[in-house]
């Protein structure tokens, strides 16, 4: 794979001016909120740079709404994000992995028409031990453009269909932007000399197929019937080559989705005995990520339903989650639903 699939000398910046250009009644308002939020996405990235050299690692004695001990990197991302956008006045109300309720705009700013969900630090069991770490996140459209008062939780719950963009950015060997508006999937790599993201791949296609899948085997002993045979067949070595499958899993969903969207196969987080929904939020995680999968030519699902077309009813709900190839995805659906037809 080439480091480079782009000749083009392209920020962030410009790429969405560019997109902005392509609809003439756009009022410059995405653009700005963009800019605010790469900002944000920059500073993140620079103390997640210098995490093991400032007293920011380790956990705080926080519980997150989820029951799980708050890493300070978390909580340092989390304040960044929100006190970069909420007074650009492009927002009417944000959502955080980290924050139980909805975060609301303080009343003397002004609110704008969008809405912002984000997860500010992904893969939080690998952050003190220097393994790739990332932050998702989507943008709506308020459901009524007109209203200049702060969003509601209805404005949160909309389906994945209706994000008007998605993306994350991986903090790894480099910090890189996967970013997409409906318009197919750009990557761009932060140069820290001049502290931009310069666009280094255009319009990322996933492949057909893979030969790697990613999911945590541990909870093997708690998977579906469909899931077990489905891992199974792609263990054994068939005469055509396209098995067994190789096993990648960083337990960074920011990092699996990002290895999985260039080589191709499958990224899962299944639903198991112990979690019937899986672990992932539909919101924060699963959404973005199905977007970007969908727009780079892949197929997202909880394995029987399109992701993007489910409602959400709460903020933190869990989906079950496949995706990646297509060939992948539909094949892992074929073996869940004959074992349900055995089942009855
Ligand atoms: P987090 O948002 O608290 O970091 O949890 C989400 C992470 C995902 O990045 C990753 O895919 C998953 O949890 C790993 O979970 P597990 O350790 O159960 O395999
Ligand atoms: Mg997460």
């Amino acid at each position: 794979m080439p480091f480079l699939k782009t000749s083009n000398l392209v920020s962030i910046e410009r790429h969405i001016v560019e997109e902005g250009a392509m609809h003439p009644e756009a009022t410059g308002e995405f653009s700005r909120l963009l800019r605010d939020f790469t900002l944000a996405l920059r500073i993140v990235a620079r103390d997640v740079r210098r995490a093991g050299l400032n007293d920011i690692l380790g956990q705080t004695d926080a519980v997150n709404t989820h029951g799980e001990r708050v890493k300070r990197l978390d909580i340092h991302a989390n304040d960044v994000i929100i006190r970069t956008m909420e007074r650009g006045g492009h927002l009417c109300v944000m959502a955080s992995e980290e924050n139980a309720d909805l975060i609301t705009i303080p009343q003397q700013l002004t609110c704008g028409k969008y809405v912002l969900v984000f997860d500010p630090l992904d893969g939080s069991s690998n952050i003190d031990v220097n393994v790739s770490i990332g932050t998702i996140f989507s943008i709506y459209r308020r459901l009524d453009e007109h209203d200049t008062g702060p969003g509601t939780l209805a404005d949160v719950l909309q389906p994945g269909f209706r994000q008007v963009a998605a993306g994350y950015a991986m903090y790894g060997s480099s910090t890189q932007l996967v970013y997409t508006s409906g318009n197919g999937v750009d990557v761009f790599t932060f140069d820290p000399t001049i502290g931009e993201f310069l666009l280094t791949f255009e319009k990322i296609r996933i492949p057909q197929r893979g030969k790697i899948y990613s999911v945590n085997s541990g909870n093997a002993y708690k998977w579906p019937q469909g899931m077990r045979d489905y891992v199974s067949h792609l263990l054994r070595p068939s005469d055509d080559g396209l098995r067994p499958y190789s096993l990648r899993y960083v337990g960074t969903m920011v990092a699996d989705i990002h290895r999985t969207l260039h080589y191709g196969g499958i990224f899962m987080y299944p639903p198991d005995s112990s979690a019937p929904s899986g672990k992932l939020r539909l919101v924060y995680e699963v959404n973005p990520m199905a977007f970007i999968m969908e727009q780079a030519g892949g197929r997202a699902t909880d394995g029987h339903r399109r992701v993007l077309e489910v409602i959400p009813e709460s903020l933190h709900q869990r989906l079950p989650c496949f995706m990646g190839s297509v060939d992948d995805v539909l094949e892992v659906e074929s073996f869940l639903r004959a074992a349900n037809e055995i089942s009855g």
